[in-house]
């Protein structure tokens, strides 16, 4: 009797109908990402592929890293206590060191770039080899914003215009060789740390920065313990949705076909969003007495892509790949 009042048989003894495949058939997807539930790649995936994906599986984020650390999830996907996550290419340079290519500061130009660029048969053996060796597909690309410097000093005290500027800062950056590499490229002097630690850090001065996209310091309101931004613009960043291959194996093929359509479905929206973000929110740090204002970026790129080149990270970039990215940009 006890048995007769649980799942399948308690629809039966309800006289509710069966649905085709039993709740317990359906796999939990589990997303892990340091991101905020109102950052804007959060809500597209939980307004537009969730919904999308509900037939057969079922969508449970897990935000602000508190299922899995920032920098552990494709592991975790790959050891199967993980589903899908928000995957940034300094992550996969970590395992691939030639995915540092999408990671280089002022390599992507824009967000319609990077949907050419992640579509185009360039990516083709990057996405076969982490499908290959890790188990992790990577379905499709979404836009974060571009990247500038944020920092607790007043203009006055601290003026950054080159990268001269920022000898000595103090500049909190991922965790990651990839992202502590940019950070020297800028001239700063990096310190890793997780995204969550940031705001603690920026108030007790343990940093005198850190570095992500206007839309990022809004939602996690750096602006309340910085004074600056200099629009460095050093990254055009993204993230790749990153999906167990074991998971999309068990799919029918309609099904996968349904899930990558809410995948991509889900990165423009987030795109729209933040690139709309993007543009506003310049306006609104300003009412909140930040100072922001452009540095010069020619100086920046120059002496960035200096860094590159020769470097050990450029070593393991396929030959012509750069050259083809910049083909696809303008
Ligand atoms: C960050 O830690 O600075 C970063 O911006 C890195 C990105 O790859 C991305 O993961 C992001 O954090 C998190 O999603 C939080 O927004």
């Amino acid at each position: 009797i006890l048995l007769a009042t649980t799942g399948a048989f308690a629809l039966l003894a309800a006289g509710l109908p069966m649905p085709n495949a039993m709740a317990q058939d359906k796999p939990t997807i589990r997303m892990s990402t340091p991101a905020s539930e109102s950052d804007q790649r959060s809500v597209a995936l939980a307004s537009i592929f969730a919904p999308a994906i509900s037939e057969f599986a079922t969508y449970q984020p897990h935000y602000n890293a508190s299922l899995i650390a920032q920098g552990a999830e494709l592991e975790a996907i790959s050891a199967g206590d993980l589903e899908m996550s928000i995957a940034s290419a300094q992550e996969l340079a970590n395992f691939f060191p030639e995915f540092s290519l999408f990671a280089t500061g002022y390599v992507h130009q824009s967000a319609a770039h990077q949907v050419k660029v992640f579509n185009d048969p360039l990516m083709d053996p990057f996405k076969q080899k982490v499908e290959d060796e890790l188990g992790v597909k990577l379905l499709t690309v979404m836009y974060l914003g571009k990247r500038h410097v944020n920092l607790r000093f007043t203009r006055a005290e601290k003026n950054v215009m080159t990268p001269a500027d920022l000898a000595g800062v103090n500049l909190r950056m991922p965790g990651s060789d990839a992202w502590q590499f940019l950070g020297r490229s800028l001239g700063a002097n990096p310190t890793p740390m997780a995204f969550t630690e940031i705001y603690t850090a920026l108030q007790t001065g343990s940093v005198d920065g850190q570095d992500n996209p206007l839309p990022s310091v809004v939602d996690a309101k750096f602006y309340e313990v910085t004074k600056q931004i200099s629009l460095t613009a050093h990254l055009v960043d993204l993230n790749y949705i990153a999906f167990s291959k074991a998971v999309w194996d068990k799919l029918t093929p309609e099904q996968q076909a349904s899930l990558q359509k809410a995948a991509d479905d889900a990165a423009e929206a987030g795109r729209k969003g933040q690139l709309k973000k993007e543009g506003e929110l310049v306006a609104f740090l300003k009412e909140q007495r930040l100072e922001v204002y452009e540095p010069d970026l020619n100086a920046f790129r120059t002496h960035v892509q200096a860094q590159y080149i020769g470097s050990e990270f450029a070593k393991a970039w396929p030959d012509g790949a750069l050259e083809k990215i910049n083909a696809l940009g303008n």
